[in-house]
């Protein structure tokens, strides 16, 4: 069979096309180390989240931040309408060069939560923990904001990461407070 030349011309052009689109999103989904998030995190019962009744559950704890090591952290937050707890009342506090895992659970209805100039950026479903690491290596503040729309007060709701040079980092201090805020808070209009 007689193929055209242009005919050939334009079937390898096409299959050119082709192998790049596929090695584009091959190295789009392994190459940056960009990560999807999956469902590692475990699923938890709306009604611990928003009871508070964080015993009765595996997959979360009391809302805060836990040292796990000399630089890592844990930190748990319930998104809920319209607040991030941690980080709305009392900003979420670490010191640079730390890996952290988030754990982040809705009291109610769907939220987001990214942080702002960072690859975290995850959907919180209810009954869902959304866990993510990252690293922060520099001081600064970071804003926190929901981008599923949750309710009338969803533009409202946002919070704030602040990363404090190590130097100055004192766990305890950061984080005994903000835990005596969230009972408060957990004992208060819910
Ligand atoms: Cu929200």
């Amino acid at each position: 069979m007689e193929i055209h030349r242009y005919e050939k011309a334009w079937f390898v052009a096409g299959m050119v096309l082709i192998v790049g689109f596929i090695a584009t999103i091959a190295y789009g989904a392994v190459g940056p180390g960009i990560a999807m998030v999956d469902d590692s995190g475990g699923t938890v019962g709306a009604d611990p989240i928003a009871n508070g009744n964080w015993n009765s559950t595996d997959a979360f704890r009391e809302p805060g931040v836990y040292r796990t090591g000399e630089n890592s952290f844990d930190v748990y937050i319930v998104a809920q309408r319209f607040a991030f707890n941690p980080g709305t009342g009392e900003p979420v506090r670490l010191p640079t060069g730390s890996e952290v895992t988030f754990y982040v659970a809705s009291a109610d209805v769907m939220h987001g939560f990214n942080i702002a100039g960072t690859n975290v950026n995850v959907m919180v479903a209810p009954g869902q923990v959304s866990e993510m690491t990252a690293r922060f290596d520099e001081a600064g503040t970071y804003g926190i904001v929901c981008h599923e729309y949750c309710g009338a007060g969803h533009h409202d709701m946002a919070g704030t990461l602040e990363v404090v040079p190590q130097s100055e980092y004192d766990y305890e201090a950061a984080n005994s407070e903000q835990r005596e805020q969230l009972r408060t808070l957990q004992g208060g209009d819910r």
